[in-house]
């Protein structure tokens, strides 16, 4: 593996000084990453200076470097994690043979299309949560919102990368309409549903890095058990920063969760909102909303599309190697409840056709974990309020149940009745304006709005009242 090139125009450890058609390429394509930065970037903060970490390195402590930074100055590089000792194939028909250091041939289409997917949501996510630092709840939160979006940029330029070095003039035009498609446009949007969703305030941005992020962080290590090394280490690398954007999810809304309950409890008429707080029948809405559509991001249950990555050892499942025994997975069933009528009946699945669902399982363990963890604070606090999950089939838009109401439950329901309980379950306009009109900017170092309790502990080295941004 190349040698990391800080001072290079783009960082990078893949040896583009030795690599001159692929750098002019990408040197051709930053301009405009840039110009679409500063469209659709980080609103007001383009001339602030954000206390951010920058990869400096792919070593388990050279990576995270700290440093007060401009966000359209900060050094978006292209890093691979250095190579696994065993570099076989993990998964699927030729699992065990060497892994590919080219596109093969026959996966071209696959790979290019699994690549621009993923690609396409990391810019996504940065329209998303554009306007959101003009409500900050605190300097920290703050600073934390800007990291994950400098890292979603970064992981736009790791698939960037790949686009162009590997699929030729195909991939040049698709890290060209990377930049043109536009989260939410009618006209030009997202790839996945999820990522045309508003994300219009924090309580909303916490629910987004708590569950949206975690697919990422299931489709990233489904595409780390990929054949095609460069996508595997890309992956790998991805990860390790990803690992902080669940952070920010998971104790950003444990942070309102346990406001929310203290305030219910001092209140006369149990609510938070009569004591400035966020009611926590919001919070479990916000739950109920950002969930069933990252439910969605796993794709169909049944699905020849992940039927044949993984056969052809594009996308492994998680963990794949530290797992599974059978890497093959030819055989086996996976058993399914489908909709028959006006009632549920269970089938039998290839395995391999239910791929997308052994994701989605993984995924709702990890989302019950926080959730259990969650509820077990609320329990110590001595609140009776409790968070949960809704059930897998709850408020679909994709796959065997989108064509179908259920309720959170996940009892087969009739439309009306949905329709008639939406707004209880599902955040709505009003909830959007009533948040909006709590999430007043607060911008004093070591200041933290009322709706959330302040976090545990600084950042980067840093105590709470630091400056993390400044103007
Ligand atoms: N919205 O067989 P099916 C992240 C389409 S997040 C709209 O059910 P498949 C991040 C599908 O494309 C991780 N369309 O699904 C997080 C197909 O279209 P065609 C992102 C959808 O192909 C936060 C049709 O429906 N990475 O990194 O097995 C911030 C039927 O397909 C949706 C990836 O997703 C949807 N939700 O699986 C920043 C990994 N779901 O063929 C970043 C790459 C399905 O009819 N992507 N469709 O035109 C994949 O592996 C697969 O494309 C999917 C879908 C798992 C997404
Ligand atoms: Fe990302
Ligand atoms: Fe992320």
């Amino acid at each position: 593996m190349a040698a990391v090139d800080l001072n290079a125009r783009i960082p990078n450890n893949v040896g583009l000084a030795d690599d001159p058609k692929i750098r002019r390429a990408l040197e051709h394509w930053q301009p405009k990453y840039l110009d679409w930065w500063r469209e659709m970037g980080p609103s007001q903060f383009a001339g602030h200076e954000v206390y951010l970490r920058t990869a400096i390195d792919v070593g388990a402590d050279g990576w995270a470097n700290f440093g007060y930074v401009k966000m359209p100055d900060y050094r978006w590089g292209v890093f691979l994690s250095t190579p696994g000792a065993d570099p076989r194939v993990p998964a699927g028909d030729c699992a065990g043979s060497p892994v590919w250091r080219e596109v093969p041939g026959e996966h071209r289409n696959a790979l290019r299309r699994i690549i621009v997917t993923q690609a396409d949501t990391e810019p996504a996510s940065v329209e998303q949560q554009r306007l959101l630092g003009a409500s900050a709840p605190s300097l920290y939160d703050m600073r934390n919102l800007f990291q994950v979006n400098v890292e979603e940029g970064r992981h736009l330029w790791a698939m960037v990368y790949l686009l162009h070095k590997y699929f030729g003039v195909d991939g040049r035009d698709e890290a060209d309409e990377l930049l043109e498609r536009r989260s939410g446009n009618p006209d030009k949007p997202r790839v996945l549903a999820t990522f045309n969703d508003p994300c219009e305030h924090w309580l909303s941005f916490f629910a987004f890095t708590m569950f949206t992020d975690r697919d990422g962080k299931f489709q990233l290590s489904a595409l780390r058990e990929s054949g095609f090394d460069p996508l595997a280490r890309s992956c790998e690398f991805m990860l390790t920063e990803e690992a902080f954007h669940l952070f920010v999810g998971e104790t950003g809304l444990e942070r309102i969760i346990l406001r929310s309950a203290e305030l219910s409890m001092q209140d006369p008429n149990g609510d938070a909102r009569g004591q400035g707080g966020i009611g926590f029948d919001t919070v479990q809405r916000a739950v109920n909303t950002w969930f069933s559509s990252c439910l969605d991001l796993f794709g169909s249950e049944i699905s020849s599309n992940a039927a044949n990555y993984f056969a052809a050892g594009l996308k492994g499942r998680f963990h794949e190697r530290e797992r599974y025994e059978d890497h093959v997975a030819q055989a086996g069933n996976y058993r399914m409840p489908v909709v028959e009528g006006d009632r549920l009946a269970v089938i039998d699945v290839p395995l391999r056709n239910a791929m997308n669902e052994v994701l989605r399982d993984d995924y709702i363990t990890d989302c019950e974990r926080a959730v259990k963890k969650w509820n077990s604070r609320l329990e110590a606090l001595g609140s009776p309020l409790r968070i949960s999950l809704p059930h897998r089939r709850f408020n679909r838009r994709q796959g065997l149940y989108a064509g179908h109401t259920f309720d959170p439950a996940g009892n087969l329901i009739d439309r009306d009745t949905f329709e008639a309980s939406r707004d209880q379950w599902l955040l709505s306009r009003k909830d959007s304006e009533e948040l909006k009109a709590i999430m007043q900017p607060v911008t004093e170092p070591g200041k933290v709005a009322h709706w959330i309790r302040p976090p545990a502990k600084g950042l980067g080295g840093q105590d709470l009242d630091f400056a993390y941004v400044r103007a």
